[in-house]
């Protein structure tokens, strides 16, 4: 019997993890460049969060870091690790991949005619450092999701329309299993920072999966939002199941955004939260949106799973304390510490694609269980390095090290065959 479930993949925290101030438009990333890193820390962090996941009853997957640094990247610039100009040395080193939401999009079988998943890696071609992922994230997707009587996985959109993945992309449904709306968010260029996802890669990737148009919506970003470092709209947004919780200020055009979902979802529940009460800034700082907002097993509602630094700021905290106090389907808060990815811009969110399939049909490899988990956390607290500075990544014992580590991951989680 089929069994549709909401599955977090979360990207395992990778042993180059490093603070290089590669992202444009992302704050935190600009603030933190070339302060020390912990890449056993980020991992432990990352790991703590999934076996959070899991006692809560929710299915969770993971991703193996990418082969960094990527030497045929360097190769096919006339360069290696060793020659290369820090900038280029760093974007090869980056453990980018981590930030799974940015991975692929994807359409649950119920939204497409052919009644498979459909996913779509996505290009990053916006920065350097990310632009190289997609082929080593292609090569996972393949494997875990390879069966093709339930799953369809595609190439990338191609240049120059970028694409940054579910992080720009919504899905409003009665419950997973159910048919769903999905709300696809562009940015226009023309403000102080970069706009990342590209309208036309958005209706490629709709295409692309065969959904409906009367199933679909592409709405803007607000170019404030852009501007006061939402690089991604899961920064100021996030939906779940029927819910759309939003800053007031996520969206070029709000009201015509609101309208156009209920009139083809009217189940819809929309909570805005006002300017007023919680300023952009503090979303941002906060990252009081990028929470992964679950539906608890069981009838136990919704929970938002949240930075920690949501948790400190008393203007958010009090927000949420009285959201969770009142009526609504947000029935309970759990901040979890993902310190060392947020400092480079990554929230809950941000660590984990979500896709909406029978586990029975995902290949078990990339399946946590609490037994897993504990086996990869060994593996991070023998063989992932303690700490990383940016000047460490000129020294050549560093990249045979984290090659390492990786191999040794990829050997106890049986997928050596991600091994180029
Ligand atoms: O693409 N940071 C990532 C953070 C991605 C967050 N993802 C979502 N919002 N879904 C980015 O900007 C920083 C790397 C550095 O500076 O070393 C970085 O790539």
């Amino acid at each position: 019997m089929s069994r549709m479930v909401e599955i977090n993949f979360d990207g395992i925290i990778g042993p180059s993890h490093n603070f290089a101030g590669l992202s444009l438009g992302n704050i935190a990333s600009s603030t933190n460049a070339g302060a020390t890193a912990y890449p056993r820390e980020a991992a432990l962090q990352g790991i703590a969060k999934m076996r959070h996941n899991l006692e809560l009853g929710l299915a969770q997957g993971y991703f193996m870091p990418l082969d960094r640094p990527n030497s045929g990247w360097l190769e096919a610039l006339g360069t290696d690790v060793a020659a290369a100009e820090p900038h280029l040395r760093a974007a090869a080193f980056s453990a980018s991949s981590m930030w799974a939401a940015n991975a692929a999009t994807v359409s649950p079988a119920p939204d497409a005619p052919d009644d498979k998943c459909h996913l779509t890696v996505a290009n990053l071609q916006t920065m350097p450092h990310r632009s190289h992922e997609w082929p080593g994230t292609l090569a996972q997707l393949q494997l875990a999701f390879a069966d093709h009587e339930h799953f369809a996985v595609h190439a990338p959109v191609p240049s120059p329309f970028g694409d940054e993945g579910a992080a720009n992309h919504m899905r409003l449904c009665s419950g997973h299993d159910a048919p769903g709306l999905e709300i696809f968010v562009y940015g226009k260029s023309g403000g102080p920072f970069p706009a990342r996802q590209h309208i036309e890669a958005s209706k490629a990737v709709a295409r692309k999966h065969g959904l409906h148009e009367q199933r679909v919506i592409f709405a803007q970003q607000a170019e404030m939002a852009i501007a006061a470092g939402a690089f991604h709209n899961d920064v100021v947004a996030v939906a779940n199941e029927r819910v759309l919780f939003t800053h007031e200020q996520a969206f070029e055009q709000p009201d015509a955004l609101y309208e156009a979902i209920r009139a083809k979802l009217p189940e819809a529940e929309i909570i805005i939260v006002p300017a007023d009460r919680v300023s952009l800034a503090d979303a941002i700082t906060s990252y009081l949106f990028n929470a992964q907002l679950v539906s608890l097993p069981d009838g136990g509602g919704m929970a938002l799973i949240l930075p920690s630094e949501a948790h400190e700021n008393e203007a958010v905290w009090t927000y949420l304390t009285d959201l969770v106090a009142g009526n609504g389907p947000i029935r309970r808060l759990c901040p979890v510490d993902v310190r060392q990815s947020m400092a480079n811009g990554g929230g809950p969110a941000c660590l984990r694609l979500r896709v909406v399939a029978d586990p029975a049909t995902v290949d078990p490899r990339f399946m946590a269980t609490p037994e897993k988990l504990d086996m990869i956390a060994r593996v991070v607290s023998e063989y992932w390095p303690e700490a990383i500075s940016p000047d460490q990544l000129q020294d050549p014992p560093l990249a045979d090290l984290v090659r390492q580590a990786r191999s040794r991951l990829l050997d106890v989680c049986r997928l050596a065959e991600l091994e180029d």
